[in-house]
């Protein structure tokens, strides 16, 4: 043997060895859409296409599970509702996820991150999702519930929706809590199919923007560890959204994401941690993206813990999207208190 093989050898071992490790540590990410809702939103990212992470959909309707777009579709609960849904009762959710959690487990074998997507306020979306994070809970796995809070106008699933949320938020690391109201009134007059898309996309580019920027390779990624910094026990969440386009884009997207309008918080600086994302065309610069870190810092507590991931997306020729999503924070739509259902008996 000479020199040379002797020195390449232990070299070729070597680069198997990072091989390894690299496929080993490259997080799987599963994305699960719990009821009408949830499985909407899983077939709205489907359609856009996601790199990286599977898409499962889970529903007790199994008219509405056919329609769906998911990598892999599970009708849960056949014995405790018969393909039927749910009827709004978040019991049967619960029942119909445990009936089928062997299944559903299976599916999860090897996925170290676990979006559960729900609209609460339904049966099977709140019941079953609940069900699923206590199931999960103490497996290892980082478990972010992505959810909707109803509009006002579906008042009596407003509570069911409160419920939803406390169960959730001891189960999952984090639960991000979308506010349907706020959505619709930063996107103006909308029709409530419209504003139900309006949701979908919110809630798809969030989950499908994290799942990107942690198993592809991007502008800045977002590893594994960063997100566990930020997310791992910390209750709820919150996010913001905004658009720029033209010269100071980044500046205009990182305002409008802060001004709260979508923030289910009144005080940034009472966050934990915040993890931005910004995106935009092939034109979209580091010095932009370090720009849109910046301006977050500067609104945030200096204790705050921050991370961040930037991805190129060809669709935002011109333009740029940035988000912020605010961990450890107290929900303000959890500290409302009820309205009361009936009126006051009057005894004459
Ligand atoms: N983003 C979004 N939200 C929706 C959609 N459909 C319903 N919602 C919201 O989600 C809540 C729950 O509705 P569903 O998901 O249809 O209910 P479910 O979980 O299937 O519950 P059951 O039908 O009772 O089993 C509603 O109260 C709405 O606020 C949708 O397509 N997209
Ligand atoms: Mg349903």
């Amino acid at each position: 043997m000479t020199i040379l093989e002797q020195d390449y050898e232990p070299q070729e071992m070597e680069q198997d060895k990072i091989h390894e490790f690299a496929r080993l540590a490259k997080p799987t990410v599963s994305v699960i859409g719990l009821g009408g809702a949830g499985s909407n939103i899983v077939s709205w990212i489907k359609e856009r296409g996601m790199v990286g992470g599977r898409l499962l959909a889970l529903n007790t309707d199994a008219n509405h599970l056919e329609i769906s777009k998911a990598d892999k579709r599970i009708l849960i609960g056949e014995r405790a509702t018969g393909g039927l849904g749910c009827g709004g009762y978040p019991e049967k959710g619960e029942q119909a996820l445990k009936e089928s959690i062997n299944e559903v487990k299976q599916e999860l074998t090897g996925a170290s991150i676990v979006f559960i997507v729900a609209g609460l306020g339904g049966g099977t979306g709140t019941g079953a999702s609940y069900a699923l994070a206590e199931a999960l809970k103490g497996s290892g796995r980082l478990v972010i519930g992505v959810v909707t809070v109803p509009f006002a106008v579906e008042r009596v699933r407003l509570d069911t929706a409160r419920k939803g949320i406390r169960r959730l938020k001891d189960a999952c690391d984090t639960v991000v809590v979308i506010d349907n109201n706020k959505l619709v009134k930063v996107a103006g007059d909308l029709a409530f199919a419209q504003a139900l898309g309006v949701a979908n996309e919110l809630v798809g580019v969030f989950v499908k923007d994290i799942t990107e920027t942690i198993t592809t390779a991007s502008l800045i990624n977002l590893d594994y560890m960063d997100l566990r910094t930020i997310m791992e026990k910390q209750g709820i969440a919150a996010i913001g959204a905004g658009w720029g386009q033209g010269e100071d884009r980044i500046e205009k997207a990182v305002r409008i994401a802060l001004e709260g309008q979508l923030l289910d918080i009144n005080d940034l600086t009472k966050a934990y941690g915040v993890l931005i994302h910004a995106s935009g065309g092939s034109d979209m610069t580091l010095g932009e993206v370090y720009r849109a870190g910046e301006l977050v810092m500067r609104a945030v507590s200096p204790k705050t813990k921050i991370v961040w991931g930037a991805k190129v997306n060809p669709t935002l020729e011109g333009k740029a999207h940035v988000f912020v999503c605010l961990t450890g924070i107290e929900s303000n739509f959890l500290a409302q208190t009820p309205k009361r259902k009936f009126g006051r008996l009057k005894i004459f």
